[in-house]
């Protein structure tokens, strides 16, 4: 084999990317002092007798996301302004001393338990209210104890996020992260959650308007992990080698063929590092009432569904709470009409009954792949009656890294083989949409991939439109 694509093939997932990656479809969930002062970004300055939800109820929030079918959610249990959504033993600047005391994360968490989702969260490592902020340890010394309490009393979490906002603190200094530090308080308390974004284990998409690369790739640049956002940019002293080329998160190509053979040239190293989309399903993260009316299209939010838990990404929805405590009803109602939706396209395999050529029963959802002899190949599929279909639904066995780098989606009609689909990477999953066509043989041709490729899965689906 040759050395060059072995060694972009040996990149493979750990378990706790794995893990992360089925979950989907996710939730953010904004949530604390800026719903109340109906800003994005507040200033440290607030008072935690501002925070008064009238009637706070975790349960609510579970049932509206379990009727999307999301899986789990990350709350904000600290944002840039410094107030904390937990009871935490450093400081007073949280909900224990506001007119409510209630300890959201650890509500959250019993709602969770009792739903069946999993839960993360986001604590902002800029503080604009702590007043150690920017001044070196002692406030890693705050933020390591506070990621202690997070990652010990709530229970199991699947993803820690940090974002890359690095602005000034109350004294007008900025802080520079000891990143390690607090990664290896979470690796200690927490071995199986995920460290996002401003960490190595899931990649920032690079927008937060729901858009995923056509070609999404996991294995990429290992420096990508130190670029995603502008804070960790500036961070960064010793890049030296890769001043005159630097990455960005937001580059349309991470992980082609061609750039990582550029990359490996110039002495870099790969991971696999998969990707994440951030989007909120109003225009901000939190709550503010005049953007009841600005909810997101069901047919925007399928989109954006399809694209990324469809383009080997994870899509991580944000649904702020309201000033009740709750998610709002023009929220609940636009998620539970998205889950309707989900449903009704994707809950049967319609090709279930068919057969496949490649002598392995692709067309379960089991844990078990097929692996091909050659790097291109082709899977005939029969159905006994045909069927009409819109999307077919294509998975890669990622613990063997990503291999399919081209295929195509072939039908016969009417005596004809046609193109109903042509595609880059597959990956975790990859959904294919088309015009409805009535179809009795598929053929899934597999153009180029790095090494013999592999296929855990294949769905047909059919949309009523
Ligand atoms: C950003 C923050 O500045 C926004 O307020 C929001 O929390 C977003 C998800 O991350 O970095």
């Amino acid at each position: 084999m040759d050395s060059f694509v072995n060694k972009l093939t040996s990149v493979r997932p750990s378990e706790r990317q794995t893990a992360w990656q089925a979950l989907g479809f996710t939730a953010f969930l904004h949530y604390g002092i800026n719903t109340f002062t109906d800003r994005e970004w507040g200033n440290g300055k607030e008072s935690p007798r501002d925070y008064n939800p009238t009637d706070l109820d975790t349960d609510q929030w579970c049932q509206a996301l379990k009727s999307a079918g999301i899986t789990a959610c990350i709350i904000t249990a600290k944002h840039h302004d410094g107030f904390c959504l937990f009871d935490t033993a450093h400081t007073k600047h949280s909900v224990m001393y506001s007119p409510r005391p209630v300890d959201v994360v650890a509500s959250l968490a019993n709602s969770c338990t009792k739903y069946g989702l999993k839960m993360g969260v986001y604590l902002s490592p800029w503080d604009r209210n702590a007043p150690t902020y920017g001044s070196g340890i002692e406030y890693d010394d705050y933020f390591c104890a506070q990621l202690e309490e997070l990652t010990t009393k709530y229970g199991p979490l699947y993803s820690l996020w940090f974002d890359g906002a690095c602005g000034e603190g109350p004294n007008g200094k900025k802080q520079v992260y000891d990143w390690n530090r607090y990664y290896a308080v979470i690796r200690k308390n927490q071995p199986d959650a995920v460290i996002a974004v401003c960490g190595p284990d899931v990649r920032w998409i690079g927008n937060e308007a729901g858009y995923t690369r056509p070609s999404e790739w996991s294995v990429v640049p290992s420096r990508m992990r130190k670029t995603e956002t502008t804070a960790a940019l500036s961070q960064q002293s010793d890049d030296t080698a890769f001043r005159q080329k630097p990455l960005s998160s937001q580059d349309e190509d991470l992980g082609s063929r061609d750039f990582l053979e550029e990359e490996l040239k110039r002495g870099g190293e790969l991971c696999w590092y998969p990707a994440e989309v951030d989007v909120s399903i109003r225009p901000g993260w939190f709550y503010h009432p005049k953007e009841d009316n600005q909810v997101r299209s069901l047919e925007n939010l399928l989109d954006i569904y399809e694209k990324s838990v469809g383009g080997n990404a994870v899509l991580l929805l944000n649904i702020p709470p309201d000033t009740k405590g709750q998610i709002n009803p023009a929220d609940a109602a636009r998620l539970k009409e998205l889950g309707d939706c989900i449903r009704s396209i994707y809950s049967q395999n319609l090709l279930a009954d068919a057969r496949a050529s490649c002598g392995h029963n692709i067309l379960v959802d089991d844990d078990t792949y097929w692996m091909g002899s050659n790097e291109t190949e082709e899977i005939e599929i029969s159905l006994e009656e045909p069927k009409t279909l819109t999307h077919i639904v294509l998975c890669e066995q990622t613990t063997e890294s990503q291999r399919i780098e081209a295929f195509s989606i072939m039908a016969e009609i009417d005596g004809k083989w046609c193109v109903l689909y042509e595609g880059t990477t597959v990956g975790f999953k990859k959904i294919c949409r088309f015009k409805p066509v009535e179809v009795r043989n598929l053929n899934i041709c597999i153009k180029q991939s790095r090494v013999s490729p592999t296929l855990r899965y294949i769905a047909g689906h059919y949309e009523e439109r």
